[in-house]
C-alpha cells in the first residue's frame, strides 16, 4: 500500500504511523524524522533545515523534494509505504506525482486527520520539543493552513482523500484509520 498521511503539527500523525508500520508492515518515511536526524548529525540538509524548523516555517520543496526521491528508491519501499509529513505544498505534490507515474506506482489513498486549533496547542505544549514553544506553533499553525492545507482539494479532486477525526483516544483513531486501511489491502 502506499499512502499519504496529512494533518496539521501535532495532530498525531507520528503516534498513529506507528501503528499503522506495525499492522500493515509498510515503510515509515516521517520527513519530520528524516530532518530531526540530519540536524542532530550536523550534515549539510541538517544545518540548513534547522533554521526554518526552529522558527516553524516549512523547510525549502527542493530539499524535501531530493530527500524522498532517494528514499523512494530504497528496497524497502517498493512494497509500500508511509509518507508521513511528506507532501506538504502543492510544489512537493506534484513532484511526487510526477516521481510515482515514472515508476507507475500510483498512491492508494491520501489519509487526513482532522484535529481543532485548541486542542493541537494543548498536545504540543504537553510534547514539549524545541519547536514546540507557543510563537512557533503558531507558525507551523501558519504554514500548514496556508502551504498545506490546499493539498487537501487537490488529492479530493483525484479521489484519494479519506479524512479521519483525530479526537479521542489513540486506540479510537486508530480503529478508523483501520476501517479506511482495510479498503486497499
Ligand atoms: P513533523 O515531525 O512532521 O511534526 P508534527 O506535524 O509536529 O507532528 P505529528 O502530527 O507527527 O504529531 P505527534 O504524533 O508527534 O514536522 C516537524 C517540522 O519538520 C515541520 O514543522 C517542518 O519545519 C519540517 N518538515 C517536515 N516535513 C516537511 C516537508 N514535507 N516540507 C517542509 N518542511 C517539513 O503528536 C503530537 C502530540 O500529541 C504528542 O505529544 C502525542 O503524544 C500527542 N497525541 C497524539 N495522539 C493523541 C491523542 N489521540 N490524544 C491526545 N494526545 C495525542
Amino acid at each position: 500500500m502506499r499512502i499519504v498521511f496529512i494533518g496539521p503539527p501535532g495532530a498525531g500523525k507520528g503516534t498513529q504511523a506507528e501503528k499503522i508500520i506495525a499492522k500493515y508492515a509498510t515503510a515509515h518515511l516521517s520527513t519530520g524524522d528524516m530532518l530531526r536526524a540530519a540536524r542532530d548529525a550536523q550534515t549539510e540538509v541538517g544545518v540548513k533545515a534547522e533554521k526554518y524548523m526552529s522558527s516553524g516555517q516549512l523547510v525549502p520543496d527542493d530539499i524535501l523534494i531530493a530527500m524522498i526521491s532517494e528514499r523512494l528508491q530504497q528496497a524497502d519501499c517498493q512494497a509500500g509505504y508511509l509518507l508521513d509529513g511528506f507532501p506538504r505544498t502543492i510544489a512537493q505534490a506534484e513532484a511526487l506525482d510526477e516521481m510515482l507515474e515514472q515508476n507507475n506506482t500510483p498512491l492508494d489513498v491520501v489519509l487526513e486527520l482532522q484535529v481543532p486549533e485548541d486542542e493541537l496547542f494543548k498536545r504540543l505544549a504537553g510534547r514539549g520539543r524545541a519547536d514546540d514553544k507557543p510563537e512557533v506553533i503558531r507558525e507551523r499553525l501558519v504554514a500548514y493552513t496556508k502551504q498545506t492545507s490546499p493539498l487537501l482539494e487537490y488529492y479530493s479532486g483525484k479521489g484519494l482523500l479519506q479524512s479521519v477525526n483525530g479526537l479521542g483516544s489513540v486506540e479510537e483513531i486508530f480503529a478508523q484509520i483501520e476501517t479506511q486501511l482495510d479498503c486497499y489491502k
